[in-house]
């Protein structure tokens, strides 16, 4: 495009943004709220990518090409506008406009909520998964619920996490399309009665309760391409919002109470992450998108296959994303066989080959088990589709094995009174797959290994990955130019050719703006850090950063507790020879967990200490930083030299965030634990910092014993003194940390964080070592960011595509 050309586009661009200004607001331009010119760039924004969205599902209408439906009950997908206008190749056009025309382009951009419509690293990889899905071309599409209340906001007030409701929805949301024509009905409670119709046995659901999913789609754009896909999150509602003859008969409250009871089902996430809490509103939630999306799919996929089911597993792929979708399998077999009439053999054969799962955790405490009478009472045709399914696993299962009532018992889907999720999800799905190749492994060897031993073909590893757009290309823009400028723009569309960037890991010249850049982020999060913390930080110390939900087997303890012991030895020696670190935390806790907030509550004692205290001379600052959100998340991420991933080793599946950091030039400093063991095979030893007992060393002393904590309190001095600042007051008058002291010593530490003290303080000191060396850690550096192309959720997505939905 010329000169002129382009001055016409952006002549053109301004009267239409000051004309939708003024039909969104009443008001013109110069009047405009911040809001208002947000919602009116969203309008062009959506007119923009609405004919392009209405193509793609027409072709995709014809049933031509195979579609995945990603079933998950958590989409955390961050705010969109960024996106979009960078995915249409205009994000530099409506900047230099929105400058000339005097605007605030950041300003606006920061008027869109942040929908926490997920509570971590589950829900994330599902938006990264979409993502990279359009950006493929690849038909894909998201399936689950509008959450009207996502995940709390987080204040930090006294040191302690105080959780408000996270209203994300009050002034509206524009990306998304409500469509009531395309509402399903959901029928819970009620009883079942088998009628002989026409000589077939049919069931029949009676006094259910009904209520309606409406879906609300929003646009999964494409990066610079045609590509348009849908994710689709289905709010529920009452059928009739109000009971008028209770409201006749003077029963106000009545009349109103089916609309608030309705309504309840997709008012709020449950905020656990990694855990479970077997609640009743949990499981209708569950069934809520999983038989709203399935009857979608097969009305939709039936309209263009001339009324038939003939070929739907050819066509559709149902991913369930962990095992909260796991009832796609009962019900798509309900569908199959009450609805459409198929028999049992043949519509288990469709559910099998449609369906693949993934699993996304092994910590027992989150492993999905219903109380079977709660699900027989709440969804009564759907247990009784269970029962038959784990009959006939079980009568194959004793064919294969005779007379092995161990394993029979153990592999059942129903046992003890539960109906347990993960095994439903194997049983019905075609493949099974973990999320990292030690994640695969635990799965294959212990967490799944009697299910392995029946269908060992069914279960695959893919790596996850992460969207290089929004986490580089968007949110490090200085790196992206520097990139551009130094190895061409095509990376973009194969993250392997940051490879590229090797060719400068000896140019003095390249280290230099590589620098360059990564202070100009640290100085922007510093600014942050000024503004909501009121704390000042030097922008060339290490930035040390640990950000993640906060959770026992994460180990910010460790981390925490090794800041302390480094407090000690500044103070005993006020010249000891360190670079100048910060420290920074930030992540949730479940407001049930009581142990994870005592961490937080330890880490601000810790940090009013510290950045209090100036005989440290500001060596040492500690920041915790409130409400970690994929927003904050873009801010932090680019400004990291160091990425803490200290998970106790084989507790954590993969990680994403390690995957975020790495991609932004951050060393990982982490346990050989998930993903971070992809990480060094694709950087290599020398350009990450690894510590710690592995998987086999922490499995073998939780299976034989031989750990006893208190040996090394008793040895370690420096733990000591760190354990002993805990219970004394050190932290705060009347502040003490007993809850933790006593999971340490008298508990005996299940996390092995005391076991693992001694090596991260080496770690640690190697970290100092390696950064007082700026030649070597900026090549470090630069080996993280020319390595990272293997972590792109693109690869993920191609990996899926392949091996478990077979798509060419
Ligand atoms: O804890 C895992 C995390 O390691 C992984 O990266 C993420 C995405 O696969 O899933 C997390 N699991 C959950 O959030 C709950 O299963």
């Amino acid at each position: 495009m010329n000169s002129s050309e382009r001055e016409n586009i952006k002549a053109a661009y301004k009267a239409t943004f000051t004309k939708k200004i003024e039909e969104v607001s009443g008001n013109c331009l110069a009047d405009a709220s911040l809001l208002k010119q947000y919602q009116a760039l969203a309008e062009m924004v959506m007119e923009s990518i609405t004919s392009q969205w209405a193509k793609t599902n027409t072709l995709y209408n014809k049933n031509e090409s195979k579609q995945v439906y990603f079933f998950s009950i958590e989409f955390l997908i961050g705010r969109l506008m960024k996106s979009y206008l960078s995915n249409l190749g205009v994000e530099e056009l409506v900047q230099e406009c929105s400058a000339e025309m005097g605007l605030d382009y950041e300003a606006i951009l920061a008027q869109e909520s942040d929908p926490g419509l997920g509570n971590g690293g589950l829900g994330r990889l599902m938006a990264c998964y979409l993502d990279s899905s359009s950006a493929m071309g690849m038909p894909a599409h998201g399936n689950g619920i509008r959450y009207k209340y996502g995940l709390f906001e987080q204040r930090i007030i006294n040191g302690e996490q105080i959780e408000v409701a996270d209203n994300w929805l009050k002034n509206g949301y524009p990306f998304e399309i409500r469509n009531p024509d395309k509402s399903v009905i959901i029928k819970y409670y009620g009883q079942i009665h088998s009628e002989n119709i026409n000589g077939n046995l049919t069931f029949v659901h009676e006094n259910y309760e009904a209520i309606m999913a409406v879906p609300y789609d929003i646009p999964i754009k494409g990066y610079r391409n045609e590509t348009v896909n849908s994710l689709r999150l289905w709010s529920a509602e009452p059928l009739e919002a109000f009971d008028l003859p209770s409201f006749n008969q003077g029963h106000f409250l009545n009349a109103v109470r089916h609309k608030s009871e309705a309504e309840a089902i997709s008012q709020i996430l449950y905020p656990n992450d990694n855990g479970f809490d077997g609640k009743l509103l949990r499981l209708k939630q569950e069934y809520f998108f999983v038989c709203a999306g399935i009857k979608r799919i097969i009305v939709d996929f039936k309209r263009s296959n001339n009324n038939s089911m003939d070929g739907f597993s050819d066509k559709i792929c149902i991913h369930i994303n962990d095992t909260h979708p796991a009832l796609c399998g009962p019900e798509l077999m309900r569908v199959l066989m009450d609805e459409e009439g198929l028999g049992w053999e043949e519509s288990w054969k469709i559910t099998v080959a449609a369906m693949s799962f993934t699993n996304h955790t092994v910590l027992p405490e989150a492993l999905e088990k219903w109380p079977v009478d709660m699900m027989k009472d709440l969804l009564p045709r759907i247990y009784m589709i269970i029962e038959e399914i784990n009959r006939r696993f079980l009568l194959d299962l004793d064919n294969e094995f005779p007379h092995d009532l161990d394993r029979n018992h153990s592999l059942s889907i129903i046992r003890d009174n539960y109906v347990h999720m993960a095994s439903l999800a194997i049983v019905s799905s075609h493949s099974i797959n973990g999320v990292a190749t030690l994640h695969s492994k635990i799965l294959r060897e212990e967490t799944f290994n009697g299910f392995y031993q029946v269908f060992p073909k069914r279960f695959y590893s893919v790596t996850n990955g992460v969207s290089p757009r929004r986490f580089l290309m968007n949110s490090n823009p200085e790196l992206k130019t520097l990139i551009n400028d130094s190895i061409g723009p095509d990376w973009d569309h194969n993250l392997f050719d940051l490879k590229k960037l090797l060719n400068y890991i000896n140019d003095p010249v390249f280290y230099q703006k590589f620098d360059a850049v990564k202070l100009s982020n640290k100085v922007r999060l510093a600014n942050y850090m000024a503004r909501y913390n009121n704390v000042t930080v030097d922008p060339n110390s290490i930035f040390d950063i640990q950000v993640k939900r906060i959770h026992e087997y994460k180990r910010q303890l460790l981390n925490a507790l090794h800041v302390l012991y480094l407090y000690n030895r500044l103070k005993e020696n006020p010249n000891l020879e360190m670079a100048p670190r910060t420290f920074i935390f930030a992540g949730k806790a479940a407001p049930g967990y009581y142990y994870a907030k005592e961490v937080i509550k330890l880490i601000t004692a810790i940090a009013e200490l510290v950045n209090n205290d100036p005989s440290l001379h500001d060596k040492l600052k500690v920041v915790f930083l409130a409400n970690f959100n994929v927003s904050l998340a873009e801010i932090i991420y680019p400004a990291a030299n160091i990425s803490e991933q200290i998970s106790t080793a084989g507790k954590e599946a993969s990680g994403t965030g390690n995957m975020k950091f790495m991609m932004n030039g951050a060393i990982t400093l982490g346990t050989m634990d998930g993903a971070n063991i992809e990480i060094l095979d694709a950087v290599g030893p020398s350009n990450i910092v690894s510590f710690g007992l592995s998987a086999d060393e922490v499995h073998h002393y939780q299976k034989y014993g031989g750990y006893r904590s208190i040996d090394i309190f008793e040895q370690d001095p420096r733990i000591q003194q760190v354990l002993h600042q805990l219970i004394d007051g050190t932290l705060g008058y009347g502040l003490s940390f007993q809850a933790i002291y006593d999971s340490l010593l008298l508990y005996n530490d299940g996390y092995f964080v005391l076991k693992d003290f001694n090596a991260y303080a080496d770690a640690q000191n190697q970290v100092d070592h390696l950064f007082r060396n700026p030649t070597i850690w900026t090549k470090m550096s630069i080996s993280n960011v020319a390595n990272s192309g293997i972590f792109s959720s693109d690869r993920s997505i191609a990996d899926y595509q392949r091996e478990i939905w077979k798509i060419i």
